[in-house]
């Protein structure tokens, strides 16, 4: 029977379940990333393990989001996760290397191989055909440690490409595009399998925009075939050697199909403040500009940046607009530069930053009030840049570059009338550097583990109770993302080693009120409307509620990472049987669970929620296996009380 890449992909990954979507499946994991946002709660989960080394054929630890130094603590942090590096055998690329995305794709990707990380963008590495998954630090921490990681068995959305992109349009606006069409849920529970003729059109950098941002449809993964254009990457980074050709077989089936004429394509652009609230460039064109940032987790490469370059080169940057550039590792900052592309952004205008994640998680680069700020980033949840009330757009480098130059939201097509396009291609040939990445020893065992008082241990959680009285702490909407949840930005990113601190900015810029009154509370649930938890990976959305007595979660749906991030704290995931009650759930309103413990381990589907004197049903659907860590109080509790 033929089968799609990513059936070849997970068959030859399979270790326990079978092919069904929707049923759990386990994986064997042959890469793992870990960013330093994420990294420090995964490394310290994984030392509580008590290995002596990671059991993975290559671990990555990459520093790339907590740069800005504005105190001890994430100088700390990166001392901690260097000397556990070289203790446990995991790659370290320095601060200022690069994101990891673009460096993982840059030195490490091999097609065919699974990529577990830390970090929700994790899947860029779909640009060299890895199926790469984002998921919470403790389930990378488990992989590091040589467990199969478990996921609900995807479906396979096949979306056929034909056709090639004009020029001014780039894989930013077919991403954009595929947001447009299934917005910000339309991926949930799906791999994103792109095949078609169409395909051999998009370099291998293009086709990682296209793997990033898949994480903003709630896409588990996204893959592209292992083709001539992935062969001709891996040789320009010097690892030809590890090409091989994959694809999907002549006339695989797809659980369901999309179809995208690249040559139809225009300029999109993502208004704030989500990623699906798509419209063509030229409908909010002329808006005025404050901010343009290029670079970070996406739309950083090579081809980014000199696209960039080319179109500013001989061009000056609007007088009332400050324009950044992120790019995405030292290596394409150096290639830029040997090309000429540093001198072109300085005489324009352009302020260059060093490589990393910077304004995309609000690290810096916050746009003033009420400004208007346009990025290339993958996401603009509000307030993630830092500033309340924000404005920002996500578009592509041709759309940053023209609107820079013209100081208003512009379709670079616009420019095109004045300047021909430059179809920039990746070089033949890289200019390679790794000095920014540090080799695992051959044997680490004699490395001091650095810490710091910023970095304190994993707090206790007790197991599940017979039965829950529990208050309604908070009820929110729909599509409620982690960023709402567990804010980032450089006040409270340096946080992340600190479980009693960072607590107290739970629901900050929604409800600032929230970690006292759950405190309060003893225990406490929140109640929300569909997709919650969407964006980041980042588990701290699930232990930092957890931490201020949050047992349950009731909702219409959850998004993936977040829902296996609740389970692996002890949270209970639960979902309204009837959407309509969840009206019944005022805050401040008391519920109780009976029986509760009973019931998920006897496998019950329907746990009774008693509120206001009535009795209404939400689901539970978990695995076997999430059930008793449920009841253990969290996948660590239930690692150490059993062989798993
Ligand atoms: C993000 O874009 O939100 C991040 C930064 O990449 C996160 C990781 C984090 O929360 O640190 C992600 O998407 O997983």
């Amino acid at each position: 029977m033929s089968k799609n890449l990513t059936t070849k992909i997970l068959e030859a990954h399979l270790v326990d379940g079978s092919l069904v979507p929707g049923t759990e499946i386990a994986i064997r994991i042959d890469h793992t990333l870990l960013q330093d946002a994420t990294g420090t709660m995964a490394m310290l989960e994984f030392i509580a393990m008590q290995l002596p080394r990671v059991k993975v054929d290559l671990a990555a630890q990459y520093i790339d989001h907590n740069l800005l130094q504005t105190d001890y603590k994430n100088a700390d942090d990166h001392a901690f996760l260097t000397s556990a590096a070289m203790r446990f055998g995991v790659h370290l690329s320095k601060p200022g290397n690069g994101v990891s995305h673009q460096v993982h794709l840059e030195r490490f990707g091999v097609p065919g191989l699974t990529l577990l990380g830390a970090d929700s963008h994790s899947p860029t590495a779909a640009g060299v055909s890895v199926l790469a998954i984002g998921a919470g630090g403790l389930d990378v921490a488990l992989a590091m440690a040589g467990h199969p990681f478990n996921l609900p068995c995807p479906k396979v959305m096949g979306i056929k490409l034909i056709g090639k992109l004009p020029d001014w349009v780039s894989g930013k606006d077919v991403i954009l595009e595929m947001l447009r069409r299934h917005t910000v849920s339309g991926g949930v529970g799906k791999v994103i399998e792109y095949y078609g003729p169409g395909v051999a059109s998009l370099s291998a950098t293009d086709r990682a925009t296209i793997g990033n941002m898949g994480a903003e449809l709630g896409a588990t993964s996204s893959i592209f075939p292992s083709d001539e254009r992935t062969r001709q990457f891996l040789v320009s980074q010097g690892r030809g050697d590890g090409w091989r050709q994959l694809a999907a077989d002549e006339g695989a089936a797809y659980d369901e199909y999309d179809e995208i004429d690249l040559s139809a394509l225009e300029p999109l652009i993502a208004c704030p403040s989500s990623p699906d609230n798509v419209v063509p460039v030229s409908e909010v064109a002329g808006t005025k500009v404050d901010q343009v940032i290029v670079g970070s987790s996406v739309n950083s490469s090579y081809r980014d940046l000199m696209t960039v370059c080319r179109i500013m080169e001989g061009s000056r940057v609007a007088s009332g607009v400050h324009f950044h550039v992120n790019p995405g590792s030292r290596q394409v900052l150096e290639n830029v530069a040997q090309d000429g592309g540093v001198l072109m952004l300085l005489m324009a205008g352009v302020s260059i930053h060093q490589s990393g994640c910077l304004g995309c998680i609000g690290m810096g680069q916050a746009p003033g009030t009420d400004q208007v700020s346009l990025r290339t980033f993958p996401r603009n949840f509000p307030g993630r840049s830092g500033t309340k009330g924000d404005k920002v757009y996500l578009c592509s480098p041709e759309t940053a570059a023209a609107s820079g130059i013209y100081g208003v939201i512009t379709d670079p097509r616009d420019l095109g009338k004045i300047k021909s396009y430059p179809a920039v291609q990746n070089p033949e040939t890289y200019l390679l550097d790794d000095s920014g990445i540090i080799p695992p020893l051959e044997d680490g065992s004699a490395v001091e583990i650095k810490t710091g008082p910023n970095i304190v241990p994993f707090p206790d959680f007790e197991p599940l109770p017979d039965a829950l009285q529990a208050e309604v702490v908070i009820r929110l909407g729909d599509n409620v993302t982690t960023d709402h949840i567990m804010p980032a930005g450089n006040k409270v990113l340096p946080l992340r080693s600190n479980i009693p601190a960072i607590s107290e900015h739970v629901f900050e810029q929604v409800d600032a009120e929230f970690p006292a009154r759950a405190k309060a509370a003893g225990n406490g649930i929140v109640v929300a409307g569909e997709n919650y938890g969407q964006g980041s990976s980042r588990e701290h959305a699930a232990i930092a509620p957890r931490y201020l007595g949050i047992r349950a979660k009731i909702v219409k749906s959850f998004a993936r990472i977040h829902k296996a991030n609740l389970v692996n704290f002890g949270i209970l995931p639960l979902i309204f049987k009837n959407p309509a009650d969840m009206e019944l759930f005022d805050q401040g309103v008391q519920v109780s669970f009976p029986d509760v413990r009973r019931l998920v381990e006897n496998g019950a589907s329907e746990i009774p929620v008693l509120v206001n004197g009535r009795e209404i049903t939400t689901l539970l659907e978990v695995s076997d296996r999430q059930r008793q860590e449920l009841i253990a109080g969290g996948t660590l509790n239930f690692v150490k009380t059993s062989q798993h």
